[in-house]
């Protein structure tokens, strides 16, 4: 009786030990008013817990500056995501049409905000194309690859 009492108080504990989360990664990412990201390269091991966090860091309003960060399946073509993220503006920017080519986004936001995504790495090594899809900041250089091992 006793024995199956002190079971039944172990137990729970060893399932949660067992359940304990990864490790996150944190890669902290800026984009400015020359709509650039400050790096164009991550590197990730495959199936690796990722953060990635967006900062904003220029002055402009957010009508006239708004940055995400958008990371595409491996092949994934960025010119026509690009061009169908330009004419979403009712979905900040997220073409619902291309929802299945993305492996993780974070929400738009202005000069002076920060978001962050924490997601899994894709278990295939390759490259994986990285944008902000806010308009004309993809052709301006906002953009880079993922590159997971
Ligand atoms: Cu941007």
């Amino acid at each position: 009786m006793y024995r199956a009492l002190l079971l039944a108080l172990t137990l729970p504990v060893t399932t949660l030990s067992a359940q304990a989360p990864a490790p996150v990664r944190t890669v902290t990412i800026t984009a400015d008013d020359a709509m650039k990201f400050n790096l164009t390269e991550i590197s990730a091991k495959a199936g690796e817990r990722l953060r990635v966090r967006l900062l904003a860091v220029g002055t402009a309003p957010k009508s006239a500056m708004a940055h995400n960060f958008v990371l595409l399946q491996t092949g994934s073509n960025q010119i026509v995501f690009a061009e169908a993220a330009a004419k979403a503006v009712a979905t900040d920017y997220i073409p619902s049409a291309l929802k299945s080519s993305i492996v993780a986004s974070t929400i738009l936001i202005a000069n002076g905000e920060s978001a962050e995504i924490v997601f899994t790495v894709p278990a295939t090594a390759g490259n994986y194309p990285f944008l902000c899809s806010f308009p004309g900041h993809f052709a301006a250089g906002a953009r880079g690859k993922l590159i997971v091992k």
